[in-house]
Order: C-alpha cells, then sequence, then structure tokens
C-alpha cells in the first residue's frame, strides 16, 4: 500500500490487521527492552508504519473512515499490549536469570585492595605494644587544654619561654593547643591515687614549620610512679624498650639535661643499630653520623613540685617520666630523610610500609 494507491477502506482495515501481525512476529525475537521500545516506536511513533497508514484515512470515502478507524484502534492496542506482555515477560526473565545464577562460596577472595597503615600509626602501635607488655596502659586526652594542665602543673611557671607566644599555640579563653601530652599523665593523676602507669601517645602543637620541624607533630610520653620507683626503673624500662624496638643488642645512653618537670632529667640516646656503634662500621655510618648513638628522647624523675600540683604526697611517692617524638623514631626506624614526607599522602610513599 503506498500514497499513490490509497485502495478501499477494506484494504485499509487488511493492512492495519496485518500490521499487528507483523508486529507480534517481530517483537518475539527482541531480548532487551531498548529493542522493544525501538520496535514500538517503529510502528506507533510520529514516523511509524501505523501513523503512515492512518494518513491514507482522508482519501477514503468519508462513510468507510470509522471502520478504518476501529481497524487503527485495534491495532494500536494489539501492538500496546504485546509490548507490555513483551516487556513483563523480559522482565520475568531477568529475575530468573539472576536466581539461577549459582556462587561458589568456596572461591577465593578477590582482595589485594586494602590499605596500609601510615608510618606514623604503625610506630604508635609498636610503641604502644611494647610499653602494654611492661604494664603500662595506654591512655589519651583533648589536644585542647588548659594552661594549668599544660604548664602550671608541670612546674613551669608563668615566664617559662615556653610559655611565650612564640613557642604554644593560644587558643581564647585561656586554654592552649597542648605543647607535649604531659597533661593526659596531669589528668591521669588528678584522676587517682598511685600507683600510675601509663603511657599517653597523641599529637602535640608548637609554634614550628621549618625543615626538620612541624607545626603538629606526634609524641608519645610515659609515666610511672609508686611506692620506691626509682632511677634503676627507668633505666630498666628504657633499656627494654629500646632492644624492642631497635633490636636486642642496643643499649642506651643518658646525658645530663633539664626539663622543669623532671629532676634529674636527662637526654636518652640509643646506640646506633645499624654499625652497632662498633668501629668500623661507625666512621662512615650514615644513620649516626658517626657518634654511635641515636638521639631519642628526654627522660627524668618526676619533679616533687608536680606531685603536690596533682594532690600526691612528694615524699611518700616518686617517679619517673619520659617523653619521644614518633616521627623521629619512624625516621630512624625505616630511614626516613626528609620530615615532610610524613604529611605529603604521597602514595609511593606510603605504600612502602606495607601492614599485615
Ligand atoms: C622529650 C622529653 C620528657 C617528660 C617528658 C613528664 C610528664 C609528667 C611529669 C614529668 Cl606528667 N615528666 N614528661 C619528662 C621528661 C622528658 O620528654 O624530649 N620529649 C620528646
Amino acid at each position: 500500500m503506498t500514497n499513490e494507491s490509497a485502495g478501499t477502506g477494506q484494504d485499509l482495515v487488511q493492512s492495519f490487521d496485518s500490521l499487528s501481525a507483523e508486529f507480534s512476529a517481530e517483537i518475539a525475537g527482541l531480548r532487551t527492552e531498548e529493542e522493544i521500545r525501538l520496535a514500538q516506536a517503529r510502528y506507533l511513533g510520529k514516523k511509524g508504519k501505523a501513523t503512515e497508514l492512518m494518513k491514507l484515512l482522508g482519501r477514503i470515502p468519508a462513510a468507510e473512515r470509522p471502520m478504518v478507524g476501529a481497524a487503527a484502534n485495534r491495532a494500536r492496542e494489539t501492538i500496546e499490549g504485546l509490548v507490555s506482555q513483551r516487556l513483563s515477560r523480559l522482565e520475568e526473565e531477568v529475575l530468573a536469570a539472576e536466581l539461577a545464577r549459582s556462587i561458589d562460596v568456596t572461591l577465593p577472595g578477590r582482595g589485594g585492595c586494602g590499605g596500609t597503615l601510615h608510618p606514623l600509626t604503625r610506630v604508635r602501635m609498636e610503641i604502644e605494644q611494647i610499653f602494654h607488655g611492661m604494664g603500662f596502659e595506654v591512655r589519651t586526652g583533648p589536644l585542647i587544654e588548659t594552661e594549668w594542665n599544660n604548664f602550671d602543673a608541670l612546674n613551669t611557671p608563668a615566664e617559662h619561654p615556653a610559655r611565650d607566644m612564640q613557642d604554644t599555640f593560644f587558643v581564647e579563653g585561656g586554654l592552649v593547643l597542648r605543647s607535649h601530652t604531659s597533661p593526659v599523665q596531669v589528668r591521669t593523676m588528678l584522676a587517682g591515687p598511685p600507683p600510675v602507669k601509663v603511657i599517653a601517645p597523641g599529637n602535640v602543637f608548637r609554634r614550628d614549620d621549618d625543615a626538620t620541624h612541624t607545626p603538629m607533630f606526634p609524641q608519645c610520653e610515659g609515666l610511672h610512679v609508686g611506692k620506691d620507683v626509682s632511677f634503676e626503673d627507668l633505666k630498666a624500662t628504657l633499656i627494654a624498650f629500646v632492644q624492642r624496638f631497635f633490636g636486642s643488642q642496643t643499649s642506651i645512653r643518658l646525658r645530663p639535661s633539664f626539663f622543669p618537670f623532671t629532676e634529674p632529667s636527662a637526654e636518652v640516646d640509643a646506640s646506633c643499630f645499624l654499625c652497632q656503634g662498633q668501629e668500623p662500621a661507625r666512621s662512615g655510618c650514615r644513620l649516626c653520623k658517626g657518634t654511635g648513638w641515636l638521639e631519642i628522647g628526654g627522660a627524668g624523675m618526676v619533679h616533687p613540685n608536680v606531685f603536690a600540683a596533682v594532690g600526691y604526697d612528694k615524699y611518700d611517692v616518686t617517679g619517673f617520666a619520659f617523653g619521644m617524638g614518633l616521627s623521629r623514631m619512624a625516621m630512624l626506624k625505616y630511614g626516613i630523610s626528609d620530615l615532610r614526607l610524613f604529611y605529603e599522602n604521597d602514595l609511593r610513599f606510603l605504600q612502602q610500609f606495607p601492614s599485615g
């Protein structure tokens, strides 16, 4: 049937009826919703076959038009019915296929996309584990502290240079960003009587920012208070720690120093684990720079004024305390040359510290 030969109304009725049959055959082979919708458009769409046939309606006698119109409606309904039937069957087929899919739960997992621990996190966890093994509890506290917890309780009076604006971040309301984790131990002592045996790992803040200092850095301090806790106990604890952290050959050296919160005070060095502090390796050692020693932190016996501040009997209890920077511990242990690598989040760096 072409535009040139419209034929009779009966011919048009025939054409509409065979259109339904033609569509029915065509749709049976279609596999996707998109194919079905496209086929529907080829018949019922703006330029579809049924639409084109309707344009011939004007060429047949007026009396026959209702009959043809009815045939057109029948064809449209049939086609739409076939479409919705086919679509719902398709949905069932998809669901059935989904249900039929069997999953082998015994296959190994894909894995391999887990992250790694940051080297500073690794070092912190390792230090926690070592001290936990010696009976220390791990304590944390707020990063924003009172000046009293951060300084006054630690025998660090208002005129002390550490309390200068140059060194400490002051926050509104007489608060500071803690400049060490000591306030965690102060809180622990305020909260209960001795004995106290804790370590306090966490980030601290100082107004420094250059190649060897970041304004925030992680620290770990330790405190052991009780009856007859001695300097010997401090040495034994530090030796046990460095031997577990750097290796069983490691020894320590204490050099006299000063901290307001300890008396006596000492700088703590560990013997170099690369050259063992022994010639001939020592002279050229890149880690200890030929000294045989690695500076790892500070320590001392808790100052009586600290005990007085937290309400402990300074004539009855003694204690030792120590502190170390975790960045330095990580740099020594893993041979990291630049402090800034810890904070750049470069995966080429971070992925060199696989965990687990
Ligand atoms: C260092 C030195 C040190 C402490 C921290 C401390 C804490 C209390 C009482 C007494 Cl609550 N002392 N902490 C003592 C000596 C040294 O750290 O060079 N840290 C990186």
